[in-house]
């Protein structure tokens, strides 16, 4: 028995070590908040799950001593208080108080988790299928704008390389934010609804196209804070994870002057005259930035979703030209085609369209160049 006993012991706790291995990338409580709102989000929810344990022992408490010590079989009989009054008070008023109680710090928490006033930044934040748009409105890195794609390699979605720490939760570029700032967010959407979320900050707001909602954060730690897309959004809604680095003063600062920098050596000459080499090279990085998502890098598409463009008659005929160009600018209505025009340049929409016609099977020799792109718009 003794043996049995030891054995069991050791199965047992072998297993729990296999498991608690297996679940070490899994956490049971909330992010750990890093602002005042995601701090009494989280003492609301402890507090709140304490009141119903208690009610939960109480209440199953009396249930399990009345069946137990009052049981038939030893000789006790049913007590009939149908219709007592006295009873239907107290568990009519009881609950009330106690919902009262709670909805009290509840609401306080909201209506304060909704006072954007005084903040030191704002930044817009647009939903697209499927990355986030982050325009730098007002404070000091006004002006800056960027698009920030989920950056985890393809291989590793595909099972064809190990899996990163932060395997489909990390992102080309982070929003950037100062530490112990008020930040301001103004969501939108371009499309479908999406919802920035953030938990240690305890945010999360819809973003619906053709409305501006608005919420706000200050964090006080500095670090990379993780989120997600929180609102189903279509195929890739599990590809558009949100990255917030919050960092000091002086290194968003630094930060700020960089973008700058960068932002003034990225313009495009408008009247630049490209090759079909330098065309090419641009539009590969617009079209795996932008278009592979769904007509796939090698430009065949996905059969029944997402037309294949290698082959495909608009990218190919030299006179479906002006019709490639416009259905990048405008998109499809109705479908999952999206308008450009608003997202990529006019170099930019240059270089892809040339890439389409140029890339794979598609052989066409047409250059397009930005002025073509800029007469199309109108
Ligand atoms: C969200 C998915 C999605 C993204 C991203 C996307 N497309 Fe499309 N695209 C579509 C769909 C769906 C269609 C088919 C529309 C239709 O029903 O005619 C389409 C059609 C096209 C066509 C016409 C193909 C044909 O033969 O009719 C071209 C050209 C095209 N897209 C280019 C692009 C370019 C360039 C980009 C990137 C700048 C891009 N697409 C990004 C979904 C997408
Ligand atoms: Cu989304």
């Amino acid at each position: 028995m003794k043996r049995f006993v030891g054995t069991a012991g050791a199965v047992a706790l072998g297993l729990l070590a296999y498991t608690a291995s297996a679940w070490a990338g899994y956490q049971l409580n909330l992010d750990v908040p890093v602002t005042e709102a995601g701090r009494r989000a989280y003492d609301l929810h402890n507090m709140i799950t304490l009141v119903c344990l208690v009610i939960f022992v109480v209440v199953f408490g009396v249930l399990a001593y009345s069946l137990v010590m009052h049981r038939k079989s030893k000789g006790h009989k049913a007590a009939d208080f149908h219709e007592h009054l006295g009873i239907e008070i107290a568990w009519t008023i009881i609950p009330t108080i106690i919902l009262v109680l709670i909805a009290i710090p509840s609401t306080k928490a909201l209506i304060d988790l909704k006072d954007t006033s005084e903040s030191e930044i704002t930044i817009k934040v647009t939903g697209y299928q499927w990355k986030w748009g982050y325009d730098y409105l007002k404070g000091e890195g006004e002006g800056i704008k960027f698009l920030s794609v989920l950056s985890t390699p393809k291989d590793q979605i595909h099972n064809k390389a190990e899996k990163s720490a932060d395997y489909m939760m990390a992102v080309d570029n982070p929003m950037v934010v100062p530490v112990n700032t008020k930040v301001r967010i103004l969501a939108t959407a371009n499309d479908v609804i999406h919802a920035w979320a953030v938990p240690a900050f305890a945010v999360k707001q819809d973003a619906i196209p053709g409305f501006i909602r608005d919420t706000w954060f200050k964090a006080d730690a500095e670090g990379m804070y993780v989120g997600q897309c929180s609102e189903l959004c279509g195929k890739d809604h599990g590809y558009m994870p949100i990255n917030v680095k919050v960092v000091s003063a002086a290194e968003y600062t630094a930060w700020v002057a960089e973008q700058k920098k960068k932002a003034a050596s990225n313009v495009d000459d408008p009247n630049k005259v490209w090759t079909l080499e330098e065309s090419m090279a641009r539009g590969e990085k617009v079209y795996a930035n932008a278009c592979a998502s769904c007509h796939q890098a090698n430009g065949k598409g996905v059969p029944g979703a997402f037309p294949a463009l290698d082959g495909s008659k608009m990218a190919k005929v030299a006179a479906q030209k002006g019709k490639h160009i416009d259905i990048v600018l405008h998109g499809k209505a109705g479908t999952a085609m999206g308008a450009f025009g608003g997202q990529l340049s006019d170099t930019e929409i240059a270089a892809v369209v040339t890439y389409e016609r140029n890339a794979w099977g598609n052989k066409t020799g047409d250059i397009i160049q930005p002025a073509e792109v800029k007469a199309a718009r109108k």
